[in-house]
């Protein structure tokens, strides 16, 4: 019997629980330090742009792939101090990447440092840096959350941003930094290990593939952590919906779910759970679909199943969406031109009809037409600040709202004309926040520590400018193989902000691709009947087959990829 200490002691019995876990490492990782050997591959070049892109990384362009294998190195225990970084938005397994990082520069050398820098890449220019140490790190090891030091948004990109980074990794006599993060922290990641180099001032950068989006992935990159958690914890709350809806039969739901520009969790969300409409943004585009079409596919499978008496049903939403429908995105670009304009002055306009004879002016009339359609509350939307890379915060857009509500619209016009005999009642959600700290999975408790253990490893050997790399992901832990790829291998020239700039290419949804092509496969059939699956809560203690296994979307594409590389 639990004493009442124990009933309200302040970390849940998970929480103690999972302390304990000991996360898996690749057989190439897990003997002593001495027994890891580095084997560097021919140089490299980037994915696209290599005239261009050699030019900009002079000093750090073209390095070869590393892999670590069991062998003998010459000694890579010298003591080092290495400052860490969670960059952006949240995923689960962070702390893992942290826990695997002290742990490998511990056992290199007893005497070695780990600072983490506060609140992101911020931390870095201003300074603000606390020590790691074991009892910080034990209090961390395989929880969600950034919270051991916090994350942010700062970009590093002006002169006096890489002056101000370069003189606190001076004070701090750092050897490394490691930028944890998504497609564009990594990009700055490569420009900090150029503009280190071109300082002569000895000090490594290297990255890890973090985001629950999926979109960092690629030839060497097989998935981003976070990912696999996340989409698990959707998974589990849309199959509850799904039972609920089966149940009660009488609600449709509208369920938009987090993943920026990329359509890859909504994607896995699909394949895990099997809604009636599952809308691809990537496919949307490629087919130039309106935001009425869109609408008129959502109504196909409701009026369907309401012919074999099913009033309910589930559409899931990926929230990039409306930056994907032609006409949509024609509207967002003109009014982030619009907008950067005059930062200032469209701040200071406080009321949105104010704001919206501002625009009347600065944007193309057919767009200004389409926000005036849309409901207010949803046009309002379209209007806030963009994020520090210049996005539009698709987070904030009620994408769910606005397709529940035209399809409402569309079943009136459908019911006059005797189209349709169903019931229309539904429900909205929003699923994003509640995904990004959940406890990892031990997919990502394992893969974020050996990313951790692989970034010491990178440094140990004296690599800049690489991503940490685990391939081999389908496999069971141990025959997981750890790496680096260079940065640079990964990037190309975009345009951002009116001038073409080096970025790492982000991966959308391929249509060709296996998982997409399952989804097709399927989706008719799932858009009549009911084939709800549901998948229940990660779960952490148990067989393998129940707590290992990986998403639907790396099963799929991994034996494809492999015969790409
Ligand atoms: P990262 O790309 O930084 O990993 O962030 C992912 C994400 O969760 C997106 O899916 C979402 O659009 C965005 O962050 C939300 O940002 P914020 O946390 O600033 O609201």
């Amino acid at each position: 019997m639990e004493t009442v200490q124990e009933v309200t002691m302040n970390i849940s019995i998970l929480q103690k629980m999972r302390y304990a876990y000991k996360p898996k490492l690749p057989a190439g990782l897990s003997g002593g330090v001495d027994d890891i050997a580095l084997k560097l591959g021919s140089p490299t070049e980037s994915a696209a742009d290599q005239k261009e892109l050699r030019e900009f990384f002079k000093l750090t362009y073209g390095k070869p792939l590393a892999a670590f294998g069991k062998g003998k190195n010459d000694g890579i225990g010298r003591e080092l101090k290495v400052g860490v970084i969670l960059s952006g938005g949240q995923a689960p397994g962070g702390h893992n990447v942290i826990a695997g990082l002290y742990d490998g520069l511990k056992k290199g050398n007893s005497g070695s440092l780990l600072y983490g820098f506060l609140g992101g890449p911020g931390g870095l220019i201003e300074n603000k840096a606390l020590v790691l140490d074991a009892a910080k790190i034990d209090e961390y090891r395989n929880t969600g959350g950034f919270d051991i030091i916090g994350s942010g948004r700062t970009k590093i990109e002006s002169r006096e941003q890489f002056a101000a980074s370069l003189k606190t990794a001076k004070e701090l006599n750092l050897n490394a930094v490691v930028i944890i993060g998504g497609d564009d922290s990594n990009t700055n990641a490569a420009l900090l290990a150029e503009y280190f180099e071109k300082e002569g001032a000895g000090i490594q950068v290297i990255g890890c593939p973090k985001t629950i989006d999926g979109d960092l992935k690629n030839k060497y990159v097989e998935t981003s952590f976070g990912f696999d958690t996340a989409c698990k914890t959707y998974s589990e709350l849309i199959g509850n919906i799904e039972r609920d809806a089966n149940s009660a039969k009488k609600y449709w739901h509208f369920i938009k779910l987090m993943g920026r520009a990329a359509s890859h969790i909504a994607l896995e969300c699909a394949l895990q759970t099997q809604p009636n409409v599952c809308l691809i943004s990537e496919e949307v585009e490629s087919k130039g679909l309106s935001l009425d079409q869109v609408v008129e596919h959502i109504c196909a499978s409701i009026t369907r199943r309401a012919e074999n008496g099913d009033n309910f049903g589930v559409v899931l939403i990926p929230e990039g969406l409306v930056e994907f429908i032609p006409e949509m995105k024609k509207l967002i670009g003109e009014l982030n031109d619009a907008i950067a304009e005059s930062p200032d002055k469209f701040a200071k306009i406080s009321s949105f009809i104010d704001q919206l004879y501002y625009l009347s002016r600065h944007i193309s009339d057919p767009s200004y037409k389409l926000l005036q359609s849309l409901p207010p509350d949803i046009a309002r939307e379209f209007l806030v600040d963009r994020d520090p890379h210049g996005n539009v915060q698709v987070s904030r857009i009620e994408t769910e709202k606005l397709l529940m509500g035209m399809v409402e619209k569309q079943l009136r016009v459908l019911k006059e004309e005797k189209l349709y005999k169903g019931k229309f009642n539904a429900q909205t959600h929003f699923f994003g926040y509640e995904g990004r700290c959940a406890f990892p999975s031990n997919f990502d408790s394992d893969y974020c520590y050996s990313l951790g253990y692989s970034a010491f490893v990178l440094i140990a050997f004296g690599l800049t400018g690489y991503l940490a790399s685990v391939r081999n992901l389908t496999a069971p832990a141990a025959e997981w193989t750890a790496g680096g790829v260079p940065i640079t291998m990964m990037m190309n020239l975009e345009q951002r902000h009116g001038s073409k700039k080096p970025v790492i290419k982000k991966a959308l949804v391929e249509l060709d691709g296996a998982p997409f092509k399952t989804f097709d496969a399927e989706r008719d059939t799932w858009a009549v009947k009911t084939c709800f699956l549901y998948p229940g809560a990660i779960q952490y203690f148990g067989p393998p087959e129940v707590c290992d296994e990986p998403t639907k979307t790396i099963k799929l594409e991994l034996p494809y990829r492999r015969n790409d590389v």
